[in-house]
């Protein structure tokens, strides 16, 4: 009776981890994230766009404001077909960005953005001064790690990996100095040199598997 009793509560564990398990496999399959510097999402079976647009984030020399960068689509729709009037006081305001002296990219231009999902994939990293991705994982896209300069700029932001190709969204007005991004370099204070060299700027990758 007593063995009858265990082999039940052992069976009853197992089909439970068993199901926790196909629950957890089937409602996580599936990862969205943003391409950076680029309009297209990186080609892949089972990738789907959900909308392109442009990168945009707190004006530079702003204090307060967001501290992470958004991909706006490039057709925008309104909730509220009431509009406030044009005075930019009491909200929280939004500007493009720009390149500020890219590798590969036009200075002062803007840069474009997708969102992408990837139905085959469960989970996603970006990895900051790597190129490739461990075994096992699938390389999305190498890119620069990029963010807002650091000598007087007031509104920091987080790093983002933008694309290598750094291209430019349709419509960059030019040297507007919105939401800025740099390319980032490792200095040699508290950091190795080598193997991180200061007159290099950082690579970043991002993989999924
Ligand atoms: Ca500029």
């Amino acid at each position: 009776m007593f063995l009858y009793g265990c082999i039940n509560l052992y069976n009853l564990k197992k089909i439970a981890f068993l199901v926790a398990h196909i629950h957890s496999e089937g409602s996580s399959k599936g990862v969205t994230f943003i391409i950076w510097g680029n309009k297209k999402c990186p080609k892949s079976k089972k990738m789907e766009r959900l909308y392109y647009g442009v990168v945009a984030g707190t004006y530079y020399n702003n204090k307060g404001g967001s501290a992470e960068y958004l991909c706006l689509p490039d057709e925008p729709e309104y909730a509220s077909k009431r509009a406030i009037g044009n005075t930019l006081t009491h909200v929280s305001r939004l500007y493009g960005t720009e390149y500020e002296f890219p590798i590969n990219g036009v200075h002062d231009h803007g840069a474009p953005c997708a969102l992408c999902y990837d139905a085959d994939d469960n989970t996603q990293v970006m990895m900051p001064a790597m190129t490739s991705c461990p075994s096992g994982w699938t390389r999305d896209y190498v890119g620069f790690l990029m963010g807002p300069g650091n000598w007087g700029d007031r509104s920091p932001k987080d790093y983002i990996c933008v694309d290598e190709a750094q291209k430019s969204s349709r419509g960059s007005y030019g040297n507007q100095n919105g939401a800025l991004l740099y390319h980032v370099k490792a200095t040699c204070h508290g950091i190795h040199c080598p193997p991180y060299d200061q007159a290099r700027v950082l690579a970043c990758v991002v993989c999924s598997r």
